[in-house]
Parts: C-alpha cells; structure tokens; sequence
C-alpha cells in the first residue's frame, strides 16, 4: 500500500513523461517520439517486429483520395516483450530507393523464409495506380532492397503475407483511395465502379506466393465475406471490408480481419481455410481517435497481441498517427474480445 502511495505522489510530481503511455485500455504506445502508423507486427527471431509507415507532416493538403496520406518511408520497431524497450530504425525502404514508385508508400507487412525478409509494399506507380512491390533484406531490421517493377498482376493496397503449412499467401486490397473499385477480374476499368448499398461489397484478394517470394504464383482471388445468413456481405452493410487485411490461425481457426474504413471498426471473419469464404463474428476494435484504423495481429511467447493506430498524440490530425499495442484475448468458443479504441 505504501508503495502505492508512493508511485501516485511521485506521478503527480514527476508528471506523464515518467508514466508508460497508457489507454483505457490497457493499451500502450509503442514511440511516441515520432509519427508511425498501420504496424504489421511479426515474432521474429525472438523478438516483436513491427513495421509501420512513417507519417509526417507532409505538404500534401489535398485530401483527395488519401494524397495527404503521403509517406515517403518506412520504420521498424523491435521489442523484447510488452512493456520493454524499443528501438526503432526509419528508413528501412524509402520511396527514393523504388524505380517504378511516384508516392505514397502505404501500409506494408514482411514474412520470413529461409532466413531472408520480405517487405511487401504499395505505393502509386508513375501512372498513378496502386502496385505491390517487393524487397528484400538479410535481417528483420533491414535495410531492404527493393525488386525494380512491381509484382506483375499486382493492384491496389495494404498487402499483408500470410505463412500455413509451407505456402505463403498475399492478401491486398482498398477502396476509394486504394483504388480498388478501379479493377474487376483483376483488370483496370475505364471507369471506376463502387457497388450500391444493396450489392455484394467489393472483397480483398489473396493469391498464393511463389517459391522464390518475387511473384504471384496464380490470378488474385476474392476474399468472400458471408453474414449470419450465409450470404455475402453486402456494400452497405456496416462490417463489409475496406482495407487493412490481416490473417492469423488460432486453435486451426484461420481468422480474416480488416478495417471496416468508413464505419471504423476493425472486425473479424473465420473460415477454415486462407482462401476462405470466412464468415462473419464481430468486432476486434472499435473505432479510434482519427479516421483510419489499421491493426495486426502477432503471437509472441504464447500470447496473442493487437497492434493498432489512432491520432490522440496529434490532436486528432488523421494523418499523423502512432502506434499502439495490447494483448487481444481468444475466447474458447474461438470468438475474440473487443478492444475499447478510446
Ligand atoms: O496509411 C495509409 C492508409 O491508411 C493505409 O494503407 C490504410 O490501411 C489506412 O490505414
């Protein structure tokens, strides 16, 4: 009890710098120093890595289709455990070092194979579309070198790789701004087609990796989203996909989950297996301080954690967000406990 009366006097006087940087929620920031958001978190060699995009506080006004989202690099972060000290590196990749790349180097994710790293990144090409591109490093910190075309077949955004039993899988996709209701059958339209309320909502894609990890080893697929009914969710529906795919398997669950994008919620669908359909269970996070919601989800030394932005460190500026992190709790019954975003 002393003790704790000694920590509240000793936090009145000393101020938040000596507190950790903590939510409601028992979540906590992973650098607050400077601006990182929409981590892919990993368990690599040990150690959490996470990889975000570095935000700052760019020229670019003009909200159109996300152009002030404008990051020109990307960050890396690697910690023992919750709680313990982070380094963080920027500049593992910057927009400089990609031939093919005009702007906006949005979220990313690395996988690990055979010892080497895989950085799987958009950005626009300089025809203004969204392409995923590749680069690889020797150690989960970087630097990484990039491959100098995108990946052929590739589009739109937030590409996240998933490993089960030996196969790697790429998930991707986003709309408005990541362009996705700019492609059907994996080709460009002329014009581009957002579905009304009452269609099936657009899907995220998901394609199988080659051997070599440089490529698609097949045309990207649908991610299909079943409701309670059986039937696909439809565009207007408020849990239909928007963008930050993410696959993680529990208990040999294999679980989709993704932001909702103009509802903010950041939600889970299962299936049994990476191609789906997965259907429907609930929410992971509620929305957060800011208009985008990104997460990842990583085991690390037997528990499961969420990492995730928001825009309280800025005031709320949408585009300058920081990261944060908390454990995320699987039920038995396999459903996941939602996270309280403020
Ligand atoms: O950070 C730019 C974009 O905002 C990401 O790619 C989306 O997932 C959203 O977080």
């Amino acid at each position: 009890m002393k003790k704790l009366w000694f920590l509240c006097f000793a936090a009145l006087l000393l101020g938040p710098a000596m507190l950790p940087a903590q939510t409601a929620a028992q979540s906590y920031y992973l650098d607050t120093s400077d601006y990182a958001a929409d981590p892919a978190a990993h368990s690599f060699e040990g150690r959490i890595h996470v990889y975000c995009t570095h935000d700052w506080a760019s020229p670019v006004t003009d909200r159109t289709d996300g152009n002030h989202y404008d990051m020109r690099q990307y960050s890396h972060f690697v910690l023992d455990s919750l709680g313990s000290p982070v380094v963080r590196t920027d500049a593992v990749l910057t927009l400089e070092q990609v031939p093919w790349a005009s702007r906006q180097l949005w979220a990313c994710d690395v996988a690990c194979k055979d010892g080497r790293y895989y950085l799987f990144f958009p950005a626009k090409d300089h025809q203004g579309i969204f392409r995923i591109g590749v680069a690889v490093a020797d150690r989960p910190e970087g630097p990484f070198a990039p491959d100098p075309e995108p990946m052929a077949g590739t589009y739109s955004i937030d590409p996240t790789v998933f490993e089960d039993n030996g196969e790697f899988y790429l998930y991707f996709g986003g709309l408005q701004g990541g362009q996705l209701q700019r492609f059907a059958d994996n080709k460009l339209l002329d014009c581009e087609r957002m579905p009304s309320a009452d269609e099936e909502a657009l899907p995220a894609r998901v394609a199988r990796l080659s051997a070599d990890m440089h490529a698609l080893a097949e045309a990207p697929r649908p991610v299909v989203i079943l409701g309670t009914d059986g039937q696909p969710l439809k565009a207007g529906d408020p849990h239909r996909f928007f963008e930050a795919a993410w696959m993680h398997k529990h208990n040999g669950v294999y679980y989709f989950t993704y932001s909702t994008g103009s509802t903010h919620l950041i939600c889970y669908a299962t299936g049994d297996n990476p191609y789906g359909p997965f259907t429907y269970r609930g929410v992971v996070l509620t929305p957060v301080v800011g208009w985008t919601t990104h997460q990842s989800i990583c085991r690390h030394r037997g528990k499961w954690y969420l990492f995730y932005h928001d825009s309280a460190p800025s005031g709320g500026v949408s585009s300058l967000r920081s990261t944060k992190f908390c454990e995320l709790v699987h039920n038995p019954d396999g459903s996941i406990d939602a996270v309280q975003g403020q």
